[in-house]
């Protein structure tokens, strides 16, 4: 069944999971831009573990989907299906560095204590105004339309600040029907706001300097030595797969840029 995923582009095959149509929107949005595929080995397409404890036993599987376009370097789709251990849609895109572009970054987790939900166009640049102007001028009415239908997810950690823009959606929503129905009515919507307005801003890229090229580049390096060096996911899917594989996973596929 899901061992048949050979491509990064072949559809995600998980049971239940209940992420799947907000990455069929990104690969429908996505599928004008002639995707091609994005290397990643068949361990990483597809992993599926069993194990646990007698009181907390899991069967957990982890797909990854993934392309490159024109100007994304690596559209990744990290997803998680676990029953009720853990649901999990990790999406960013990585803009090619020709380009002045801030990450698109998704995190949307169910985790047996509820929902976390995080949204995002992240700089890379954050203090340049080239980098950021146009894209907070277009994105701030988004955020101040669905930051009112959401609860405020609480503080988050200082030293992450530089790689969050003023517009981070970020909320916790309780599981069972009060955040089912927020999902429906709030996350979905703005999440759709926000793959759209990231999705202009690509078309209406134009190339950079090669100077400016290397700013961005570094930007791009700092931003992904961060997330992979602070991973929230690690604890989780060293548990599911084996602290190696987690390893591997994060730094040569999720943040591979190093
Ligand atoms: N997060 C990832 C990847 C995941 C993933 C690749 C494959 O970057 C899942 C899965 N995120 C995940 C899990 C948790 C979080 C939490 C399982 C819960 C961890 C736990 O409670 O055990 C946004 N994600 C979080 C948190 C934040 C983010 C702030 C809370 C961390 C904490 O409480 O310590 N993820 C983080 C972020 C973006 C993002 C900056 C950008 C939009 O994608």
């Amino acid at each position: 069944m899901s061992d048949s995923r050979q491509s990064s582009l072949d559809p995600i095959q998980l049971e239940g999971w209940r992420w799947a149509p907000f990455l069929d929107q990104a690969i429908a949005q996505l599928l004008p831009m002639q995707p091609t595929a994005y290397p990643i080995e068949q361990t990483y397409l597809h992993k599926h573990n069993t194990g646990g404890s007698k009181t907390r036993p899991f069967s957990a599987t982890t797909e990854t989907w993934g392309c490159s376009t024109e100007k994304l370097r690596q559209v990744r789709a990290a997803c998680v299906e676990a029953g009720s251990a853990a649901s999990v849609l990790n999406l960013v895109m990585n803009p090619r560095t020709s380009y002045d572009l801030p990450f698109f970054g998704a995190d949307l987790v169910t985790l047996p204590n509820g929902h976390l939900i995080a949204l995002d166009l992240q700089p890379a640049l954050k203090s340049d105004a080239t980098h950021t102007e146009h894209v907070w001028s277009r994105l701030t009415p988004l955020f101040e339309r669905w930051r009112r239908e959401l609860p405020d997810g609480g503080p988050i950690p200082e030293e992450a600040q530089p790689f969050f823009s003023p517009c981070f959606l970020w909320t916790r929503l309780p599981l069972g029907d009060e955040g089912d129905a927020l999902i429906e009515k709030a996350v979905m919507p703005a999440y759709l706001d926000y793959l759209h307005l990231y999705l202009d801003l690509v078309k209406e890229a134009t190339s950079v300097s090669s100077d400016r090229e290397q700013n961005l580049l570094s930007g791009q390096r700092k931003y992904t030595a961060y997330r992979s060096e602070k991973d929230p996911a690690r604890g989780m899917l060293g548990r599911f797969h084996g602290p190696e594989w987690t390893e591997n996973f994060i730094h040569g596929v999720l943040f591979d840029l190093e």
